[in-house]
């Protein structure tokens, strides 16, 4: 690069876009103070690229629009519509909106060693925004990933290519492989593109980290009524390619799934590789105090790659995977960062996760710990609208919250009966009220 900056941000995601916006807010015109430096491009623009680098690389974009409007069939946003940070209803920031404000974008560029000490890129502060990666069928020792039909998702390139590939397959058939975020997501935006799914994954039922076995049910009944196939307790052993392209799916029990395409959502993990050795790491993350500040004082760490005190959880350091996350610790490392005063205290986050399927939107706050009670009906009938949902009761206190269907007011009366760790002296009173507790607190 050869110029010097008082801030770099690395990475060019959802926390990057966040932080930018806060340094203007902060800042005033930041010229020539902040550059991003992210590696991120489209993948359908190749050629154009070899003949522009710059023309297909990106600027941060709202990543959960990849798994869900980008998806749909009809109507579908196109960048630069969902450029940050419309996804929290607030400005968006295209290239000119960075242009404008002296931001300096280095774009499509991958930043292959970072010395902290020595500070090879050079800043004053480093604020590390490198996110995660998808893990790939490799890593369970299943090859595969690099053929034509076999997609994953993380990326706008990413995207792109799942567009392509369910273009070419209509009333084909996809093995979503996994049953977390991206396979629930993927799994409806195939169905709604009018794809036969079946899904595989390990685990007894759907999202395991987050839903209790009877939410699952839930899920579960409603992807089948919309023809989707679960194979639960099952792994992929082995995938059978012929002219380029997976034709099936081979499972540990001997199973053989025919398949015209494949979505892989095995999990994530930090991009942390630039600074093992050099940070102190915890939670596949890397650890920072309130401030978002690392255990070097120049760098601080926000979104999927930062392990933080979360204050709600008596302190206990968490790396949290999610969009709301990302927005509010860019946010509030700024905040820090800008802090002449010393008034910013620490972050006192309220754990957020939310997800919307077919028709369907759920959101968890807090921690999924402790008993689970659970309210509504959460077996509607055909045709009725669902609304349902659990607390989590930890030692006589609510520790978290799920609710799916919730109205705005609804979400926001759970939101605060979490964040004041609402008291329950009476679990069977907490399953009778149901969701009258937070809302009629
Ligand atoms: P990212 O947004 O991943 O950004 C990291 C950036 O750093 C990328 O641009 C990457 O290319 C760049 N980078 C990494 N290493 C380097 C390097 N060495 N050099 C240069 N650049 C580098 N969360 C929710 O709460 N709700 C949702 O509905 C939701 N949907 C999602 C859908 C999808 C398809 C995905 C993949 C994630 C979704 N998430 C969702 C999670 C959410 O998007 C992430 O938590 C969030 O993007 C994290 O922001 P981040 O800035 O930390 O990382
Ligand atoms: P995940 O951890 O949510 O789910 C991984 C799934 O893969 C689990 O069902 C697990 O049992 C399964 N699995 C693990 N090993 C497997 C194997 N060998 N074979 C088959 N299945 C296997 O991860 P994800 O769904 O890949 O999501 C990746 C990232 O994207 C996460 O950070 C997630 O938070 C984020 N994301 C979030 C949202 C949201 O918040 N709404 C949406 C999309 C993506
Ligand atoms: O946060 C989000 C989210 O879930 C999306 O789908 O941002 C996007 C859109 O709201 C912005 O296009």
């Amino acid at each position: 690069m050869g110029r010097a900056f008082v801030y770099v941000i690395l990475g060019g995601g959802v926390a990057a876009g966040y932080a930018a916006l806060e340094f203007v807010r902060r800042n005033g015109d930041s010229r020539d103070k902040l550059c991003i430096i992210s590696d991120e491009q489209a993948r359908s623009l190749l050629l154009l690229c070899l003949l522009s680098f710059n023309s297909c690389s990106v600027a941060p974009y709202e990543r959960p629009a990849l798994s869900k409007g980008f998806l749909l069939p009809q109507g579908a946003p196109r960048l630069p519509e969902f450029h940050t940070c419309v996804g929290a209803n607030d400005e968006l920031l295209t290239k000119e909106w960075y242009s404008k404000h002296g931001i300096v974008l280095v774009l499509g560029t991958r930043v292959t060693s970072a010395d902290v000490r020595r500070k090879t890129i050079s800043y004053k502060t480093l604020i590390v925004a490198t996110g995660a990666r998808a893990l790939k069928l490799e890593e369970f020792g299943v090859s595969g990933s690099d053929v034509r039909n076999v997609c994953y998702l993380r990326n706008l390139g990413d995207a792109d290519k799942l567009v392509d590939v369910m273009g070419s397959c209509p009333g084909g058939k996809a093995v979503v492989v996994g049953g977390g975020y991206i396979g629930m997501e993927c799994a409806a935006a195939l169905v709604t593109n009018k794809i036969n799914v079946t899904m595989v994954f390990p685990g007894k039922h759907c999202m395991n980290r987050i839903f209790t076995p009877k939410i699952a049910e839930f899920y579960e009944r409603y992807y089948t009524s919309k023809g989707v196939i679960f194979v639960k307790e099952a792994s992929v052993t082995s995938m059978e390619v012929s002219a380029g392209k997976v034709t099936a799916v081979m499972l540990g029990d001997g199973r053989r799934l025919t398949a015209d395409m494949v979505v892989v959502g095995v999990g994530a993990r930090a991009n942390t590789g630039l600074f093992e050795g050099q940070l102190v790491m915890e939670k596949g993350g890397i650890k920072v105090n309130g401030q978002m500040q690392a255990s070097d004082a120049s760098v601080y760490a926000v979104g999927d790659v930062a392990a933080f005190p979360v204050k709600l959880f008596g302190g206990d350091v968490r790396r949290l995977e999610h969009v709301d996350c990302a927005r509010r610790t860019a946010r509030h490392a700024v905040a820090a960062i800008l802090d002449a005063t010393g008034s910013v205290g620490d972050i006192d986050y309220l754990p957020f996760f939310y997800s919307r399927l077919f028709s369907l939107s759920w959101q968890l706050y807090g921690d999924n710990a402790g008993e689970a009670v659970h309210f509504g009906d959460l077996a509607p009938g055909d045709g009725a609208t669902p609304k349902f949902g659990a607390y989590w009761v930890r030692e006589g206190r609510i520790a978290g919250a799920f609710i799916e269907g919730g109205s705005r007011q609804e979400n926001e009366s759970i939101a605060a009966t979490v964040r004041h760790g609402a008291a329950v002296p009476d679990v069977p009173e907490l399953r009778r009220r149901g969701l009258a507790f937070a809302t009629q607190a």
